[in-house]
């Protein structure tokens, strides 16, 4: 501490009031900064919040066909209705269903039972070279990262060969699947985001392209699409892509498990009228859910069809039925012999018991 009296006193008093102004400026500099920063994040976040409501605004404005509302309720499509879990449940489910029922007519539609052949992983390819040969028609399913394109084979398939992950990246080479030795299902590489390195992105977009433009058994190719998100930015740079060569295209929405009914279709229309720029693509989107395992048997139909095995699935399926009704009556028959056989042992053990008592008769 300095004296009062001392003559740098006053020198050291002016200096630190200095300092202390010049220090409380700074920080006050810094605040006026930093408020001005926050207000125009404020401003800007609620620019965008705005602009987010309003695009949900006009989402919800989009008033879906009621077809499509009645084959995504039909197919149990969308994300299941929340019911209370009461001793009423039930009847609120019920009377739910009947309202829909009056509102868009039957809620059923025919959905034709078929099955793809056993499915078997054959080759990788990291580069072209390592495409195998072109033996039988193919299909290929690419969309972005983590959209769910391994997990949808498995459910077309019914099966459980093609590995999945819920971190984005894990499909890292084209992966040929053999569907019986009828057809071949093709697992591509995600687009878009994922936690593998850019270089390695555009080498996995240069070889799906290779593929695609040199593959001449490649019959069709389906875009899977989240149903929750639409169509995005990085779909659109592939979609052009594919609209400069001659592959049929079509767009499937997959995890409709995860949107509620009305939602999903809207996403459907959205998608439908996007569909329209592009001159490969079929007009209609698919719906699907891998989890749920709804909607697979219409795209399984339309994939048999692509690769002309739809008579062979429906004989095969025909096979299988007359196999399980002969089972059936066999064991219906063996049931019965069951039965008898049973009976007679009965029989046999009452027998037996009379035998005991006339030998024990004859003993005492
Ligand atoms: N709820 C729901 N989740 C799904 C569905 N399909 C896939 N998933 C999940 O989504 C995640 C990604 O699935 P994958 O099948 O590995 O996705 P992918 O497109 O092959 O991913 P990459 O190979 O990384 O491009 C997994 O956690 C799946 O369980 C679906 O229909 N519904
Ligand atoms: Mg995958």
């Amino acid at each position: 501490m300095v004296h009062p009296l001392c003559p740098l006193y006053n020198l050291i008093k002016t200096h630190s009031i200095n300092n202390l102004i010049i220090r409380n400026f700074a920080s006050l500099k810094e605040n006026i900064k930093s408020n001005k920063i926050s207000t125009i994040s404020n401003i800007s976040s609620t620019k965008s919040n705005r602009q987010e409501i309003s695009n949900r605004q006009k989402f919800r404005q989009i008033n879906p066909p009621p077809s499509i509302l009645k084959e995504i309720e039909a197919l149990k499509l969308g994300k299941p209705r929340k019911t209370k879990i009461s001793r009423f449940a039930t009847k609120v489910a019920i009377i739910g269903r009947k309202k829909l029922e009056n509102k868009l007519g039957k809620l059923e539609v025919e959905q034709e039972e078929l099955e793809l052949p056993h499915l078997t992983f054959f080759a990788g390819a990291k580069i072209p070279s390592s495409f195998p040969p072109e033996k039988v028609p193919e299909v290929a399913f690419v969309g972005r990262s983590n959209v769910g394109k391994s997990s949808l084979i498995n459910a077309l398939a019914d099966t459980t060969v093609v590995r999945t992950s819920d971190k984005p990246g894990l499909t890292r080479q084209i992966n040929f699947y053999a569907a019986g030795r009828i057809f071949n299902m093709i697992d591509m590489p995600g687009y878009g985001f994922a936690y593998v390195k850019e270089e390695e992105i555009t080498q996995w977009k240069e070889l799906i392209e290779t593929y695609i433009s040199t593959r001449k058994t490649l019959r069709k190719i389906f875009v899977i699409v989240d149903a929750r998100h639409g169509i995005k930015l990085a779909d659109i740079e592939f979609l052009e892509m594919l609209n400069k060569k001659s592959i049929e295209i079509q767009i499937v929405l997959t995890k409709c498990d995860m949107v509620i009914p009305p939602d999903l279709a809207r996403r459907y229309v959205i998608v439908k009228e996007k569909l329209k720029q592009y001159k490969n693509a079929i007009e209609v989107p698919l719906m699907v859910s891998a989890r749920k395992k709804t909607g697979i048997l219409k795209l399984r139909k339309e994939i048999l069809y692509t690769v002309e095995a739809l008579e062979k699935a429906r004989r095969a399926i025909q096979k299988k039925s007359i196999l399980i009704d002969d089972e059936r009556k066999i064991r219906e028959k063996d049931g019965n012999n069951i039965i008898k056989g049973k009976k007679k042992s009965n029989s046999r053990r009452s027998n037996g018991k009379k035998e005991n008592a006339r030998f024990k008769e004859k003993m005492n």
